[in-house]
């Protein structure tokens, strides 16, 4: 049987799209050989972990597991990451609608939410993720932080809003300042499609 690849999704704007805020020297590192990379060696863990179910090899089947956790979540991640950026000239500086209300319950106000995910981004120690997430169980947005590219689904939470704090991620234009790289892509979050993924769950 043949198996299904997973693809590197389009990249709905140009490499440029995001300057001066992300420069286009990162954003096509990032796209075309980050993200790739986790897609080709997501199929190639699969397909490994196919043949190893064939064979009943179930040893060789829980090897394969961190392979698939970490360029599975690779691809995950960075293909939310691409669609809740957007372009300086079209951003909204912050979100309205039922995504603004969430947020002014559950975590006071705007700035109030701005601050802890900032603070949970800048805080990864290492390479890792900060998210805005939702809790469908008990129907409230959370922030949490990820290491490595575990995906946000294994902490409960649907991913609504992510920020890469790899290296990879702003190194050529940052240097070591996370910080300023993590105050900057707040002005071009693309809230339209943070909503949108609220509303879908
Ligand atoms: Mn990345």
């Amino acid at each position: 049987m043949e198996q299904t690849s997973y693809q590197l999704p389009e990249l709905p704007y140009d490499f440029n799209a995001l300057e001066p805020v992300i420069s286009a020297e990162i954003m096509e590192l990032h796209y075309t050989k980050h993200h790739k990379t986790y897609v080709t060696n997501l199929n190639s863990a699969l397909e490994k972990y196919h043949q190893a179910e064939t064979k009943n090899d179930v040893s060789q089947m829980i090897t394969l597991q961190a392979a698939i956790k970490f360029n599975g979540g690779g691809h995950i991640n960075h293909s939310i990451f691409w669609t809740i950026l957007t372009p300086l000239s079209k951003a909204k500086e912050k979100p309205d609608g039922d995504l603004a209300k969430m947020i002014d319950r559950d975590f006071g106000s705007f700035d109030q939410f701005k601050e802890k995910l900032t603070n949970a981004a800048v805080g990864v120690q290492g390479s890792g993720w900060g998210w805005l997430g939702y809790n469908k169980g008990q129907k409230r947005l959370e922030i949490a932080a990820c290491a490595n590219q575990d995906p946000l689904s294994a902490q409960g939470l649907v991913p609504l809003l992510g920020i890469d704090v790899w290296e990879h991620a702003y190194y050529l234009q940052y240097k070591s300042a996370r910080a300023d790289y993590v105050k900057n892509i707040w002005k071009i979050f693309n809230w339209q499609q943070v909503e949108n993924r609220l509303s879908s769950n």
